[in-house]
């Protein structure tokens, strides 16, 4: 999950008025669903290779040319993440009317609360990036190949018939990120919640969360499975039961608007609750979109297997708003931004449409009809906008990528995303003669 971004003095990154709040629930308000993942094979399920965002994908269909070593996996690993615009997203308590210049409510279908006007909501994830100094290591472009976003789901060879919902953009960040994702200028970690063990943990009350005090020292869970459970609870630092009580002034919003729908998220108030892509809950008509919708949400997602032969846990490491896992919370924006809008050809919408969608290098169409596309983005290029007052690339501590502008749910697959560095380093200091030499003629005639 991604913290908001924040926009600087020279407004260059004006996407995000809520950005400036601190310790202040509308923060939130427009934080739609997204999941990511890399499909487990024991996911997979009946109708999910006709699918062509959930299909396995052979090396060579993206890959002709590649000669693969007797190692290397027949299938590429893709990352993919699935953008559910109208759907509430971990931590929004947007209410009915909206927050007035931040958000615009919600509506209702049956008893389902549903975002409106999804274009102008978002989601992103982000994370530490290993290697931070770019300049040295010479890294200059960030390549990803990624399968065309309007394609339908039951046939590649015909375009999504939603794809005008689609539409929309993919930003990167990369730089000095917010870890604050709930931002109250708070480190939150679920390690250090109370438990039985160590009930006089002391513990700090935001408007967002219940916050440990004390500094981080372990990365882990405490042993006591009592206490792991107390702790394993979401960024919130409350299981369902207090997130009713915390929330209440949100639950009876909505309650006045359509009293079902209240009861229906009063289950689970945060919007945090993490879902295994086996649960038994799960029809095997439930695709692997369905069942990774809420594999990525933080609270019980650690639970301990005793008892039960399912692993049905994502992480053993409790969720923290530390990425780098360096203790502190880095609370400092400045990024270099770069804006990927993704759009349909209109006279063939399975396309994107490489005249309004910039860094576009390499296309390949596969018998079954599925259209990869390769990006290059130059990371030092004309199209980088710098947020916060980034000079250089000496040092990227983070990534974060987020989508905006999409009204319909949309899958980006990614066949491979690196950063890919220059063989030759390039010589950026004028080499004009007058500058460094004079050039004379050694035997003049
Ligand atoms: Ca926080
Ligand atoms: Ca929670
Ligand atoms: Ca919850
Ligand atoms: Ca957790």
């Amino acid at each position: 999950m991604a913290s908001i971004p924040q926009n600087d003095e020279l407004n260059n990154n004006p996407l995000f008025p809520e950005g400036k709040l601190i310790n202040d629930l509308r923060s939130g308000a427009n934080r739609a669903r997204m999941s990511w993942y890399r499909i487990d094979q024991a996911a997979r399920g009946e109708g999910d290779d006709a699918n062509p965002y959930t299909s396995l994908v052979p090396q060579i269909e993206v890959f002709p040319n590649a000669q693969l070593a007797p190692t290397d996996l027949p299938n590429v690993q893709t990352f993919d993440m699935t953008y559910f615009p109208e759907e509430r997203g971990p931590y929004n308590f947007d209410v009915p009317g909206g927050y007035p210049g931040i958000s615009s409510g919600i509506r209702f279908i049956g008893d389902s609360a549903v975002l409106r006007e999804p274009e102008t909501r978002w989601a992103g994830i982000m994370r530490a990036l290993n290697s931070n100094d770019f300049q040295s290591t010479n890294t200059e472009f960030l390549e990803f190949w990624m399968l065309s976003p309007f394609l339908d789901q039951a046939d590649a060879k015909n375009p999504n018939p939603e794809f005008q919902g689609q539409q929309g953009e993919l930003y990167i960040n990369l730089g000095n990120i917010s870890e604050d994702i709930l931002r109250d200028s708070r480190k939150f970690f679920e390690n250090g919640l109370p438990g039985p063990i160590n009930p006089d943990r002391r513990v700090d009350t935001t408007a967002w969360s219940v916050v440990p005090i004390a500094q981080q020292i372990t990365q882990s869970f405490d042993n006591d499975e009592e206490t792991r459970r107390r702790q394993d609870v979401g960024l919130d630092g409350l299981n369902d039961e207090a997130e009713r009580t915390k929330f209440a002034p949100f639950l009876s919003a909505v309650r006045t608007a359509n009293p079902v729908a209240a009861d229906r998220l009063a289950n689970d108030p945060s919007n945090d609750n993490f879902r295994y892509y086996g649960d038994s809950g799960f029809s095997s008509s439930d695709g692997i979109i369905n069942r990774y919708r809420f594999f990525t949400n933080p609270e019980g997602n650690s639970r301990s297997n005793t008892g039960s032969n399912e692993l049905n846990s994502a992480t053993n490491i409790p969720d923290a708003e530390d990425l780098n896992r360096d203790n502190t919370l880095n609370e400092t924006e400045n990024y270099f931004q770069y804006k990927i809008p993704l759009r349909a050809n209109p006279v063939d919408p399975r396309e994107i449409d490489i005249n309004r969608t910039p860094f576009v290098t390499d296309r390949i169409e596969a018998a079954n009809g599925r259209i990869w596309y390769r990006f290059r983005i130059p990371l030092d290029g004309p199209n980088k906008v710098a947020v916060g007052g980034i000079r250089d690339f000496r040092s990227i501590r983070f990534i974060r990528m987020y989508m905006q502008g999409f009204q319909k749910q949309t899958t980006l697959r990614f066949a491979r995303l690196e950063f890919v560095r220059n063989q030759w380093r390039r010589f950026t200091q004028d080499l004009s003669p007058r500058q460094s030499y004079s050039l004379r003629c050694p035997n003049p005639v």
